[in-house]
């Protein structure tokens, strides 16, 4: 069957393909990224998520942001996983990563904070105005303990953007961006079985010189008195000033405030406001005006990162750009469109690195195209949003509801059935 975005019968068909992939993935109070690959609750996946099951349940919604919180540390970090329950599918587990619980809960690094966005669009969006004010009231403190851990613990000399200390802090985890980053020399390690390779094939995935480095800068910080932040920031051999983790905590920190004041807790305003006047300062170190696009900053050498990749297009989302940057950046992303069939490939597809299968190294992620849509429609670019949207209603109806797409042929690519590829689906593409 042929099928045709703009169909209602396709739209309708996919809707409810995507309920059933919530619940199907959902373990009880909180939802696994894709059944096997992904077995536990992921940080941002959940916080997107929540707004997929906020379309048909909204109860679940407000639960599944609760119970990523319910592994927050104490100094207010979130963690990247929380390990609710055991399995033997993914690599590395709670037996590796061992922080200080006897059974490990958690990692013990973060991922982009995507979740105040949510508890926003959340009570923005409820049926049910008493439930929505009674969990973002309790959630509120949470969010900010966060929030404020991000700039203590990444931030110390309080330049308004943040350092991510591993690869899998930025959600983008094998981007060629962190190429030059990742160039530290690696520890001896023991001997270590991937999981990921018995789900999805060898050519979509990030290779072994890159597990090795993801390993080494996990155990060293493990053996940091169980990864303390204060100095974790000091002792790690990759610091980088992130584009996706920096560009979401600006947002985020727009819709923290907006919490603030709804729940009447002008207190913190002032604080929020600081962080969003230095952060505003911040990306303009960030701007590459030869490529067009705005780079991430490897702290360790203060050099940009070469590689034009998709999240130099997130300060539309962000909201930091001017008038005149934001048409330069639409140009640039026009100039990526035209080389590939569908949009917005993770990285500059004239670029030799640029490999349409692997990963975060070429392919299309459904999460980005919102984000990327959302900031050129508030910049006014509207066609141009509608353009990515139609792209992302393409891919997952024609190709079906997985992790990532090949930009190149439209295939769909990583996991299927893929949580939040179907939460976009429901509270974005519908
Ligand atoms: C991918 O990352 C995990 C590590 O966190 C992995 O590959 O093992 C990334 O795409 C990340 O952004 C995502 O949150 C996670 C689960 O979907 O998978």
């Amino acid at each position: 069957v042929q099928l045709h975005p703009s169909s209602d019968d396709v739209r309708i068909q996919i809707v409810e393909e995507s309920m059933t992939v919530l619940r199907h993935n959902d373990l009880g109070g909180y939802t696994v990224p894709a059944h096997g690959l992904y077995p536990f609750q992921w940080n941002w996946d959940s916080a997107i998520v929540a707004s997929g099951w906020a379309v048909f349940d909204e109860a679940r919604a407000w639960q599944e942001i609760e119970s990523l919180f319910s592994g927050q540390w104490e100094d207010g970090m979130v963690p990247s996983i929380v390990f609710h329950k055991p399995s033997t599918t993914y690599f590395p587990g709670p037996e590796i990563w061992g922080t200080k619980e006897k059974p490990s809960k958690s990692t013990g690094i973060t991922q982009p904070p995507v979740a105040a966005m949510s508890v926003r669009f959340l009570y923005e969006h409820a049926d049910d105005p008493l439930l929505a004010m009674s969990e973002a009231g309790k959630l509120f403190p949470k969010l900010l303990a966060w929030h404020r851990w991000f700039y203590k613990a990444r931030d110390p000399f309080n330049t308004g953007v943040v350092a991510i200390l591993h690869p899998w802090e930025s959600g983008m985890d094998n981007s060629p961006a962190w190429d030059e980053p990742m160039r530290f020399p690696v520890d001896n390690l023991q001997p270590y079985v991937r999981c990921d390779l018995n789900h999805v094939h060898p050519e979509m995935r990030p290779t072994k010189e890159t597990y090795d480095h993801y390993l080494t800068l996990l155990y060293r910080f493990k053996n940091a008195n169980f990864y303390d932040p204060d100095k974790l920031y000091h002792i790690s051999p990759f610091r980088v000033t992130d584009l996706c983790v920096n560009c979401i905590l600006f947002r985020a920190n727009r819709d923290l405030r907006w919490l603030a004041i709804k729940l009447g807790r002008q207190e913190v305003v002032a604080e929020i406001d600081a962080w969003l006047d230095k952060g505003f300062q911040g990306f303009e170190s960030l701007w590459d005006e030869e490529a067009g696009i705005y780079k991430c900053r490897d702290q360790i050498t203060g050099k940009l990162c070469p590689a034009a990749i998709s999240a130099g297009f997130l300060p539309l989302f962000a909201g930091v750009v001017s008038e005149k940057r934001a048409a330069r950046l639409v140009r640039t992303l026009e100039q990526w469109l035209e080389q590939v069939k569908y949009g917005v490939p993770s990285m500059d597809p004239a670029d030799p690195r640029f490999e349409p299968l692997r990963y975060w190294r070429g392919p299309v992620w459904i999460i980005i195209n919102w984000m990327i849509s959302n900031g050129l429609k508030h910049y006014g670019y509207d066609a141009l949003a509608n353009r990515i949207k139609d792209h992302s209603i393409a891919l997952t109806s024609e190709s079906g509801l997985f992790e990532y797409f090949n930009p190149v042929t439209g295939e769909g690519e990583g996991g299927h059935d893929f949580s939040w590829t179907a939460a976009m689906s429901l509270a974005w593409m519908d």
